[in-house]
């Protein structure tokens, strides 16, 4: 069976309830492709709205989840809190939390495995700062960053994972990957998960490109055999979403 294409919008922390109103609106209104998988993740106070808002068919994740079920975590929301809410994704290991926050492999692991456990899918950021890139260990990265998930998860959990490349110095920069560069990732992620996993896993696994995904760019990206879809920031916030979601069209 040929993978769903998926495109998630990461707001980040942009908007407030008018603006979030509208965007969800024109995501409602808008003429979708109805073979794509979209899923939006606002800012954590605006999930519920969001969730109220938005078609059944448009999904909604949180932008972080805590590992740990409730007690004294003071700013944390825990899976079940998320469950609570109607809330059935998760975006875990963004680079804006691996870098500024200092999340670390066994931490964003840690999350991948909890959000799971409790009924969350999950959007499993990984990348290569451009200094990594520069010193070609951009795969040695990618692949220690999805070892330390794959050290916790059994083979059935992957299918609840979508994973997102995203390179840092792609990520808002408006310097997105070539499709070349993109696809060179795309293959040899899955070729770790053929080898790692299983290979039901390396078929099945969406991996979706991040990093200054826009409309000029997402056509020729989702050509590439082994790019299954975006996770957009910036442009999600914008009317020209829609066209990223209708990428293959
Ligand atoms: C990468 C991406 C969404 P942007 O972070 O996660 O953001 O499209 O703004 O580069």
């Amino acid at each position: 069976m040929p993978r769903q294409f998926f495109v998630g919008g990461n707001f980040k922390m942009n908007g407030v309830a008018d603006s979030i109103k509208s965007i969800v609106s024109n995501i409602n209104k808008a003429q979708r492709d109805p073979s794509t998988q979209v899923v939006i993740a606002p800012p954590a106070i605006y999930l519920t709205l969001t969730r109220e808002l938005a078609d059944p068919s448009v999904g909604v994740a949180a932008q972080n989840v805590f590992d740990r079920p409730n007690g004294a975590f003071t700013g944390e929301l825990s899976v079940e809190q998320l469950k609570d809410a109607k809330i059935d994704w998760t975006i875990v290991g963004h680079s804006e939390r691996r870098v500024l926050l200092r999340e670390d492999d066994d931490f964003v692991a840690r999350k991948t495995k909890a959000a799971i456990d409790g009924g969350l899918s999950v959007i499993l950021c990984i990348g290569e700062s451009l200094e990594e890139r520069e010193a070609n260990k951009t795969i040695d990265v990618v692949t220690r960053q999805l070892g330390a998930v794959a050290k916790l998860l059994n083979e059935q959990e992957w299918s609840k994972v979508v994973i997102a490349y995203e390179p840092i110095w792609a990520i808002g920069t408006g310097k997105v990957a070539t499709t070349a560069q993109a696809q060179e990732v795309h293959a040899a992620i899955r070729k770790w998960l053929g080898e790692t996993i299983s290979p039901a896993v390396a078929e099945n696994t969406r991996i979706i490109y991040g990093g200054s995904v826009s409309d000029g760019n997402c056509r020729e990206l989702s050509k590439e055999k082994d790019v299954d879809g975006f996770l957009v920031g910036g442009a999600s916030l914008k009317p020209a979403f829609v066209d990223i979601i209708n990428s293959r069209l």
